[in-house]
């Protein structure tokens, strides 16, 4: 049949902050094949091919309509060789037999279980899997085991984090967190961020901000929140890490170091009569108790590092590692969840909205809902 190439190809950024992307993905029957190869290359620690699968799969994202032929992708940026042959298997027999190899792969299937408990990461799954070991089952009878306390909280609510969260789940918490944040300071600012702020009907968990609107009083306000939430009876887990947020430093080149503010991992008990909506509570049908476990991050940064958090909290992964590789490669400058730095005029650029911080590196403004790369 006839094929000619999209007219909007050429005008595609290889970078996703000048992409707009929503959660319509046209082409997901690409992505999700290309998401996979991406992770099993991550399980290899083959960080180029990794990287290559998931640009690919973002720029997919982007496209306005479903493509239909390879000629359809000609002079779209970051579809290299090895996807453009995924991409022709799937147009002409309906499946990509590279991925079935992946999934059908022991090793894989392994990793991808064990990485899938709360508190397990590829190092830990490698191990266990260098053990002999292939079923959760078979790693909590394994006596020489020692799980920590995260993972030990993450085999005891596996179903029920394992369950996507719903946006009716997310704003039931929103409204819990608020209330309790609001009773111990009325004035306390709570925002929803993460994949939900884009627009996500659902997520593996919620995140949230948590700041003052004076400098300096967010300090000791989210112990307090999680002693409340304890007191309450819905605190199941938590994790909590003391800043060790440095004003002076710059800001970092590595996307994957965690950012240095006060934040904590929570596992949340939330009741059925606390979800608004016919969907109700996400949990297996047949299961009696009118409660499902919930995973929470929650951020308390000082106000005047907000619009940073906020945009860096936002995500997606994608969008995230974009902005900085444009802000670095295109402006000379250094972004991260705390700062925006000019290397060139060895000036810190302040911002307190997320407005500023895009003027700044003279980008147009990305709503939210259009970060979804
Ligand atoms: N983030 C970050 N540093 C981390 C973890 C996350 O900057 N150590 C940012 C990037 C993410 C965003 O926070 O896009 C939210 O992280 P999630 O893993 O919760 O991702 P999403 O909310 O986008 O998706 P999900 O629906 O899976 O929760
Ligand atoms: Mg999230």
């Amino acid at each position: 049949t006839e094929c000619s190439p999209p007219t909007a190809a050429a005008n595609v950024s290889q970078y996703a902050c000048l992409r707009r992307t929503t959660t319509e993905n046209h082409n997901k029957i690409f992505t999700d094949v290309l998401e996979e190869l991406a992770e099993n290359s991550e399980f290899n620690e083959s960080k180029g091919p990794c990287l290559a699968f998931r640009r690919a799969a973002s720029v997919l994202k982007s496209l306005p309509s479903a493509v239909h032929c390879l000629g359809a992708i000609q002079g779209l940026p970051c579809l290299g060789e090895h996807t453009k042959a995924v991409m022709e298997e799937i147009l002409i027999f309906g499946r990509s037999f590279k991925v079935e190899e992946v999934q059908s792969d022991e090793r894989y299937q392994a990793l991808k279980l064990f990485t899938s408990v709360f508190g397990v990461g590829p190092k830990t799954a490698e191990k266990w899997y260098r053990r002999g070991l292939r079923s959760l089952k078979e790693i909590l009878a394994e006596p020489n085991i020692q799980l920590n306390r995260m993972q030990r909280a993450g085999f005891l609510y596996y179903r029920d984090i394992s369950k996507a969260v719903s946006k009716a789940e997310a704003k039931a918490l929103s409204s819990i967190i608020e209330e309790t944040a609001h009773w111990i300071a009325p004035d306390s600012i709570l925002a929803l961020t993460g994949g939900f702020r884009r627009g996500k009907e659902y997520g593996h968990d919620v995140d949230f901000l948590l700041t003052m609107p004076e400098m300096g009083k967010e300090e000791g306000l989210l112990l307090r929140v999680i002693d409340r939430l304890r007191d309450q009876g819905i605190l199941l887990y938590c994790e909590h890490q003391d800043s060790t947020f440095d004003m002076s430093k710059l800001p970092s080149h590595r996307f994957e170091a965690m950012d240095h503010f006060e934040k904590c991992f929570l596992i949340l008990r939330l009741e059925e009569g606390q979800v608004e909506g016919d969907g109700g509570l996400q949990k297996d049908p047949g299961e009696s108790r009118g409660w499902r476990a919930v995973r929470v991050d929650l951020v308390a940064p000082p106000v005047d590092r907000y619009a940073f958090v906020l945009l860096g909290w936002t995500g997606s992964r994608q969008f995230e590692r974009d902005l900085r590789r444009f802000a670095s490669k295109e402006r000379g400058m250094c972004l991260d969840n705390h700062a925006l730095y000019d290397k060139t005029k060895k000036l810190f650029l302040p911002a307190t909205s997320e407005e500023d911080i895009f003027a700044h590196l003279g980008l147009e403004y990305v709503e939210p809902w259009q970060r979804n790369a």
